[in-house]
């Protein structure tokens, strides 16, 4: 699948700007999903899918997927279906995180959600959609990677979408609702898989289809791991500290509902510290990169300085 825009990605190394860089792949993302997915009959099924997938959000599990593609030598236009599909598993998550028996939301990406929309049949049914869809559109519409590179890809994927990742994550949140005495461990379990494997898949399979080493995609899968539990912290901050408008969801649900977060463990500040030593641990497994990492070790930063 080749790309209808320059995704532009060399820099000046001294000056990155990462900003410009968000905007551009962004908006060369945002093309992609509209043409990957159009509404042909039954129109009500496309048209909830899209609802969600082109509804917005930071695009940044398909933007961490082609900088890596980009730092292990591959191109954009490689990448750029597995990109995709992973935005749309990530939409699928969120679709069935808001339903009401789950996390029971009402706005999402700061429009309502899925099921207020279209009801919770149609809702669990776009969330399936796009996730098998996810499969089928790396499968068909992948060029030039190496065969064994797309397999090992749609493995890894499958894994992280999963009972051993977000699937796992999300049963252990849903069992610890409503207890008080959640461990720490238990905290960086759920959010490791609930979170973590997804964020990690996206690196991770960049770089695989790039056809990076062995011992590269350990690199990158430290990094990604450290920045995925980083993320989620300031993600249990941000539900304390910023406004429904900045979050484009409902703010401060974590303590309504009395959950367990590391700013309800560790105090905010404390969080922020952790948040911060993770960020400079995952950036510290790319400096054998040297300037290929850039854009990476900028949206490393990006994560603990975000406000939504
Ligand atoms: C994958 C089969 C399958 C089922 C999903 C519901 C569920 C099982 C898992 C829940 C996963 C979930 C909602 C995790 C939260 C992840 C998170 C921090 C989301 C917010 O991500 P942002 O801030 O959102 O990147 P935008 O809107 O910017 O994309």
């Amino acid at each position: 699948m080749v790309l209808a825009t320059e995704m532009g990605s060399s820099q000046p190394e001294s000056s990155f700007d990462l900003s410009t860089y968000l905007v551009k792949r962004k908006e060369a993302i945002e093309v992609a999903l509209d043409s990957a997915l159009p509404v042909i009959y039954p129109e009500k099924i496309y048209e909830a899918m899209r609802y969600s997938l082109l509804a917005g959000g930071k695009r940044l599990r398909p933007i961490l997927c082609l900088a890596s593609c980009e730092l292990a030598g591959g191109t954009t236009s490689m990448a750029i279906p597995t990109a995709c599909a992973l935005e749309m598993i990530h939409t699928m998550s969120l679709i069935h995180d808001d339903l009401p028996a789950m996390d029971n939301d009402d706005y999402r990406r700061g429009k309502l959600t899925n099921h207020k929309v279209y009801g919770e049949d149609i809702a669990i049914l776009a969330g399936d959609g796009l996730l098998t869809y996810a499969f089928e559109f790396i499968a068909t519409k992948t060029e030039n990677v190496p065969p064994q590179q797309v397999l090992q890809t749609i493995a890894y994927l499958g894994r992280a979408a999963g009972a051993g990742g977000l699937i796992g994550g999300q049963v252990v949140d849903v069992e610890s609702e409503g207890k008080t005495d959640v461990s720490l461990e238990t905290l960086n379990y759920i959010h490791a898989h609930k979170t973590g494997a997804l964020l990690e898949a996206c690196v991770v399979c960049g770089a695989i289809i790039a056809g990076a080493s062995a011992a590269d995609l350990q690199r990158l899968s430290r990094f990604a791991q450290n920045i995925g539990l980083a993320f989620q912290i300031v993600d249990d901050i941000l539900d304390i500290t910023a406004t429904q408008e900045e979050l484009g969801k409902t703010a401060g649900k974590d303590v309504q509902a009395g959950k367990v977060t590391y700013p309800s463990l560790w105090g905010i500040e404390e969080s922020r510290r952790q948040a911060s030593q993770l960020v400079d641990d995952a950036k510290a497994q790319l400096a054998v990169f040297g300037s290929k990492a850039l854009p990476l070790l900028a949206i490393a930063d990006f994560i603990t300085s975000r406000s939504n």
